[in-house]
């Protein structure tokens, strides 16, 4: 018997606080069936991690929101990336993965440890801030772009289309219609964003493009994986640095021991992502019947996975909800695993290492200076203001 509940994982009373939510689903069983959207859900680690590896039974082409591709036009051109399987996935993957090689990312680092340094100075020179615009979006949005190749205008313009794209795999609740409607007005710019003559010679844009001349994907396939980066490399990474400085505020023993080894700036960042988990759910699609932990889910079910309960799972993690900057957590799924693993993870940690390094490097202490308010998102969890105040070392 698949247990029932009726726990609504896209509302406002879950996004403020899911973890209670996290440990019913989790102690219900493997596999929990959603009544209020005709869903399964997994929320332990072993089953979500199980599922992320099993492309074939769980697939990606039928989306990996709630709506199935199969009954429902998609919303938007499908990704060529994330909403597909193997073979298309592979040609498209095989390209990201190259584009965004570690050696590809590696000549990045001093220009982006750089701008960290530079961004932490203008902070302390203010003292108090607020870590979300000033810190979690404007880094980001300064060496991403950059990145890319994109023209200096109108970056902050990434912001709403990402948080309508990330809301696009929830329900059509009131969350995604205003995300809509915040994001119509720059749809055409981020279109245009997408096409070889918008972006420089250099960069992950243009490396994209270039694959089109050898005939490794076509123009309009080029544009469209533009289109990736630019909805999954910034409100991401920005969730990410976000999640971080909130840990840091709050475990300021973590801080301080980060402050007397910078090298350990990665970990930190690592565990923010696992703590926090600012991707906070995808779903798959059964393609046969499969076995949940004994429990029998027919072909054609949505599933969904919730990556932040696994990571929490108590079944898997010592002090799953203590922020420890030291222990081994490898094999977290806040950036999920198997074929369809972050494929800009290697350049999200480098973000994350630079921002926290600096950061440890110049200031004595970070504390939380005013109410936190939480940004409300069907996938992301993240937030839309953190006060925060800082003191020079
Ligand atoms: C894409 C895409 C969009 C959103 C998220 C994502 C986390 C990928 O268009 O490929 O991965």
């Amino acid at each position: 018997m698949i247990p029932a509940s009726d726990i609504d994982p896209f509302c406002t009373e879950f996004f403020d606080d899911p973890y209670p939510a996290h440990a019913v689903l989790r102690d219900a069983g493997p596999v929990v069936y959603l009544s209020r959207y005709d869903i399964h859900a997994v929320a332990r680690y072993d089953d979500v991690r199980a599922m992320l590896m099993d492309w074939d039974s769980y697939t990606s082409a039928r989306g990996v929101g709630l709506s199935d591709f199969a009954r429902e036009k998609p919303w938007r051109l499908p990704s060529l990336l994330l909403e597909t399987d193997p073979p298309l996935h592979d040609r498209t993957r095989k390209l990201m993965d190259k584009v965004l090689s570690p050696a590809a990312i590696r000549g990045l680092r001093d220009a982006f440890a750089t701008a960290a340094d530079t961004l932490i100075d203008t902070l302390l020179a203010r003292g108090t801030f607020d870590a979300v615009p000033d810190l979690a979006e404007a880094y980001p949005l300064t060496v991403f772009p950059d990145a890319v190749g994109m023209p200096p205008e109108n970056r902050r313009f990434l912001l709403p289309y990402g948080n309508m794209v990330f809301n696009s795999f929830g329900p059509r609740n009131s969350y995604f219609e205003t995300a809509v409607a915040d994001a119509e007005p720059v749809l055409a710019w981020v279109r245009a964003q997408t096409r070889r003559d918008a972006l420089s010679a250099s960069g992950f844009g243009a490396a994209i493009h270039a694959a089109a001349d050898d005939g490794t994907v076509s123009e309009a396939e080029a544009e469209v994986l533009v289109r990736s980066l630019l909805t999954a490399g910034v409100d991401t990474t920005v969730n990410g640095l976000c999640a971080a400085v909130y840990c840091l505020a709050r475990f300021p023993a973590a801080f301080q021991r980060l402050r007397a080894d910078p090298s350990l700036a990665r970990a930190a960042f690592e565990e923010a992502v696992r703590l926090e988990s600012p991707v906070q759910t995808f779903f798959r699609t059964t393609t046969r019947a499969v076995s949940i932990g004994g429990e029998t889910v027919p072909e054609g079910t949505k599933v969904l996975m919730l990556l932040g309960a696994a990571n929490r799972d108590p079944r898997r993690w010592d002090r799953p909800d203590d922020y420890d900057i030291a222990r081994r957590n490898a094999g977290h799924v806040g950036f999920g695993t198997g074929i369809h693993g972050c494929v800009g993870a290697v350049l999200a940690r480098l973000e994350g290492e630079v921002v926290l390094n600096a950061l440890v490097r110049k200031a004595a202490g970070l504390e939380i200076a005013g109410e936190p308010k939480r940004r409300y998102n069907n996938t992301l969890r993240g937030m839309a203001s953190l006060p925060v105040r800082i003191v020079a070392a």
